[in-house]
């Protein structure tokens, strides 16, 4: 169970400290290690968009690794249901699908884990849990409703995590989800990413409540907000909503964080200042989980080169795959299409 520093006022800007205990040493490794596979996989993945391997649209998840370690390892694997949004290639890694499967996807290859039909925001992995990426902005949200509404019909005790962007907060559909969320005490806990953009529009320019963790309260689901750089402070707020989720308790996370790279592939940034972005990645937070096992001689900084050194070639691996792997037939044009 978390350990719950100070105060649950959730006007307070961060309401959980993260003590450290939240998360057992040799665990803490191990989701270090997620953590650089998530940020290796995405700077391979630039790569291979930059040589025109992966068409269509990309969008990377780096700078927000602290969400996907501290959510996903609050969930029991294999069982639990996970639904996001687009920026969607390390979810389904961190559960346990092969980054040559998430490649090939990527690529438009047979072997991908939507058989090459979906793309960068079509990843899709039901037998883990991962019920996918979708690209329409909110558009996951009631998705995730009807997982939660079938587990609860069902008498099973798996618990729904919805990503949400800050941009999707002002689509009707969040609204309603919330609302049924909040009648039926859904197992469900909606997660707000707050990157600070949608695209190129600030929070506060989409947004008439920038503090999105209140939309919750209104819906009578419990609601926190957290600091998304620091894992062990979603770690213990996610650890929490589960708890609660799993009684019958809808929960909603506001998560702080900051996507370091472009919205896409295809974006040169102009919204935003280079100071700014700099001095959010003084707190990336693969460096501060770094420092952290150094300094706890956990790890030492051969140990960081020689995992980055695997993971590299994991990653390069999983490009190989997708690279000699086959596209789609002309018959795969008509599997899993309703006539
Ligand atoms: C209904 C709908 N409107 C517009 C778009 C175009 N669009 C794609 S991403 C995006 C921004 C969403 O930002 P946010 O929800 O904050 O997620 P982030 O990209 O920051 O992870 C928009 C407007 C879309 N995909 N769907």
């Amino acid at each position: 169970m978390a350990n719950r520093n100070a105060t649950l006022d959730a006007k307070s800007p961060v309401a959980y400290a993260g003590s450290k205990a939240v998360i057992p040493d040799d665990e803490l490794v191990y989701l270090y290690r997620q953590m650089l596979l998530a940020r290796r996989f995405e700077e391979r993945c630039a790569q291979s968009y930059t040589q025109a391997k992966i068409g269509g649209y990309c969008h990377l998840y780096i700078g927000q690794e602290a969400n996907l370690a501290g959510l996903l390892s609050a969930l029991r694997p294999n069982w639990d249901y996970v639904i996001t949004a687009y920026r969607d290639h390390v979810q389904p890694i961190f559960m346990g699908t092969s980054p040559g499967a998430v490649m090939a996807e990527l690529y438009g290859r047979k072997t991908g884990t939507s058989g090459g039909k979906g793309g960068s925001m079509h990843l899709y992995d039901p037998a883990r849990g991962f019920m996918g990426g979708w690209g329409i902005v909110g558009g996951q949200i009631p998705i995730a409703i009807g997982f939660a509404f079938a587990a609860k019909y069902r008498n099973e005790d798996r618990v729904t995590l919805c990503f949400i962007g800050d941009g999707a907060v002002p689509i009707g559909a969040f609204h309603e989800s919330l609302n049924i969320a909040g009648i039926l005490r859904l197992p469900i806990v909606f997660v707000i990413e707050n990157n600070q953009y949608a695209m190129g529009t600030a929070l506060e320019v989409s947004n008439a409540i920038p503090d999105l963790y209140k939309h919750g309260e209104r819906f009578n689901i419990q609601s926190r907000p957290v600091d998304g750089m620091d894992l062990w402070a979603v770690r213990g707020a996610m650890d929490e909503a589960v708890a609660a989720a799993r009684n019958g308790e809808p929960q909603l996370i506001e998560s702080k964080t900051y996507r370091f790279r472009g919205h896409s592939m295809a974006d040169a940034g102009q919204y935003r200042t280079k100071e700014e972005v700099q001095e959010w990645k003084q707190r990336d937070p693969l460096e501060t989980v770094g420092a952290y096992l150094l300094e706890r001689g956990l790890l030492t900084t051969d140990d960081i080169d020689r995992l980055n050194e695997e993971i590299r070639a994991e990653c390069a691996a999983a490009a190989d795959f997708a690279d000699s792997s086959p596209a789609p037939t002309e018959a795969d044009l008509f599997n899993n299409v309703y006539v």
